[in-house]
């Protein structure tokens, strides 16, 4: 089997336990701890990292908080020279694209190829959006009435301060950068906690942008566990965070900013509906259900997780969808024929097999895999269930694996209801060729992206977010910078 050959700047740098970034520096954690982050694909241990402790994020914070005083190398930083950085970042990034793809897909497990095009490529492509925003963070000018005085009133859009970026394993370049550059585009101060299973391209990230010329303190990268990130949240000088994960941390998040009220923004978990009509172009729609349901190992919050067919075409969607999982070619991210990775941890890949045995357990049909993968690593198959019903645990739960459910629909009304029935609502679609159907239909479904007749378009120029218990705000385009900023208004009297 042909294999991409690791670079040597890779195995170099795996080779060398990796540090904390804190103001400017690579340091150890304070007390000397390591843990080792595992390649999936095989359940070995990749590199040896330091664990940022209670101490360490304490350390980082007040780093954050003198890069954003008064006065600070940061505070002279002009929006002019915040823009040029960036963009400078984007091309560094597209230099080591090969680099970063690489250590993503050891570190993940996703393939090479679809590291470089698409997480490399999009993290490049996001400093250049946030680039130009930087010089257009503009106020307005506000008519204010008083018939006896005059007055002029306008509104600046200024920095939150210190901003704590708590991070996810699924895609760990996109999320570190989906939280440090409309930060820094904003002009705050960052500490990053990329987790625990993939710190490795967000440290190398915050390298990369010391050699760029970012002013020391300004984004420090503490890797370390659920302790790390709890010490973030809670901590009075921090004044912000924004987190994805689980919709169970993101509670825990709320609870501890609570201390000093801090901003808490929040893109938590999904359960997507992916309707399809009778009729749709069943060709597209059955490429796009699979895709929406298998991307990236399935563990994406966004995948359309829940298939609701209608029953006239229900078993020949079903039949499509079901070859096409049986088709994916499960690998190493390293074979160039790979198609799905593994999953990201023994955890992920213990929850998820539970869900397959569960799932069967309680009645559900696999007509599309159904186990676990018979080889090293936490490889599953991607797999489709029928025979299933709205109460079981493989329907309501977020599984966070290729793991699909389908159930046949007869009426809109009826699918509409069934597709709002969950506690998330970050993602929906449908497939449907009456456009005038289509609209109708997806203003219905609650959910903060609806595709129509596509799954997993996107860009950074478009919000993204949740309704419901999938979060808080919405990150991306032009929306994405107000979480990152303070309103003022400015009242002069003439
Ligand atoms: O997430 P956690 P896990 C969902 C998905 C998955 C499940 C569990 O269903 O199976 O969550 O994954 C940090 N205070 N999503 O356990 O624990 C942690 O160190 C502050 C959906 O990995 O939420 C890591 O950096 N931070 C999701 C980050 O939170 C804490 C992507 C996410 O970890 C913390 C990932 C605490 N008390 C999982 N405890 C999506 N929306 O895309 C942990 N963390």
């Amino acid at each position: 089997m042909p294999t991409i050959a690791v670079r040597d700047d890779v195995t170099a740098y795996l080779a060398s336990p990796r540090k904390l970034l804190i103001d400017g520096q690579l340091v150890d954690a304070a007390d000397g701890r390591t843990f080792e982050t595992i390649d999936p694909a095989t359940a070995k241990p990749l590199a040896t990292v330091a664990q940022a402790g209670i101490q360490d994020v304490h350390l980082a914070v007040q780093a954050a908080r003198r890069a954003f005083d008064e006065g600070s190398a940061w505070d002279r930083f002009t929006p002019r020279m915040r823009a040029r950085l960036l963009w400078k970042m984007g091309d560094l990034l597209e230099e080591h694209a090969d680099e970063f793809a690489q250590l993503e897909s050891l570190d993940n497990g996703k393939p090479v190829g679809s590291a470089k095009d698409g997480d490399v490529a999009t993290a490049a492509e996001l400093f250049r959006y946030f680039a130009g925003w930087a010089t257009k963070m503009e106020g307005t000018t506000i008519p204010m009435s008083s018939e006896i005085r005059q007055f002029h009133a306008y509104t600046r859009r200024e920095p939150v301060g210190v901003v704590a970026g708590i991070v996810p394993w699924n895609f760990p370049l996109v999320m570190a950068c989906f939280k440090v550059i409309p930060a820094l585009t904003a002009g705050n101060t960052v500490v990053l906690k990329p987790a625990e299973q993939t710190p490795l391209t967000a440290l190398r990230l915050g390298e990369l942008f010391l050699e760029a010329g970012l002013p020391a303190g300004v984004l420090n990268v503490v890797p370390g566990f659920g302790d790390a990130g709890a010490a973030l949240s809670s901590h009075q000088d921090v004044d912000k965070v924004a987190f994805t994960g689980s919709t169970e941390v993101g509670k825990k998040i709320v609870a501890a900013a609570g201390g000093n009220l801090k901003k808490v923004s929040l893109e938590l978990g999904g359960k997507a509906p992916n309707i399809v009509f009778a009729d749709a172009d069943l060709e597209k729609a059955i490429v796009g259900s699979a895709h929406a349901a298998f991307f990236n190992q399935g563990q994406c919050c966004v995948n359309g997780s829940r298939l609701y067919v209608h029953r006239d075409v229900y078993d020949e969607v079903v039949a499509g969808v079901s070859e096409i999982a049986k088709k994916i070619r499960v690998g190493n991210g390293f074979d160039p024929e790979t198609e799905m990775g593994p999953l990201i941890s023994d955890e992920q890949y213990t929850k998820v097999v539970g869900y397959l045995t569960g799932g069967a357990a309680e009645g559900a049909t696999a007509s599309a895999g159904g186990s676990a993968v018979d080889r090293d690593g936490y490889f599953v198959q991607p797999t489709v269930f029928t025979d299933v019903s709205e109460e079981m645990a493989i329907q309501t739960d977020e599984i966070f694996g290729p793991v699909v459910t389908a159930i046949p629909f007869d009426s809109t009304d009826e699918v509409v209801r069934a597709a709002n029935n969950t506690r998330y609502g970050l993602a929906a679609g449908l497939w449907s060729r009456d456009l005038g159907n289509a609209h109708k239909v997806g203003a219905r479904l609650r959910a903060g992206t609806v595709w129509l007749n596509t799954w997993h378009a996107d860009d950074v120029t478009l919000p993204r977010g949740g309704y419901k218990e999938s979060g808080w705000g919405r990150e991306l385009g032009s929306f994405g910078l107000d979480d990152y900023t303070e309103l003022k208004t400015v009242i002069a009297e003439l």
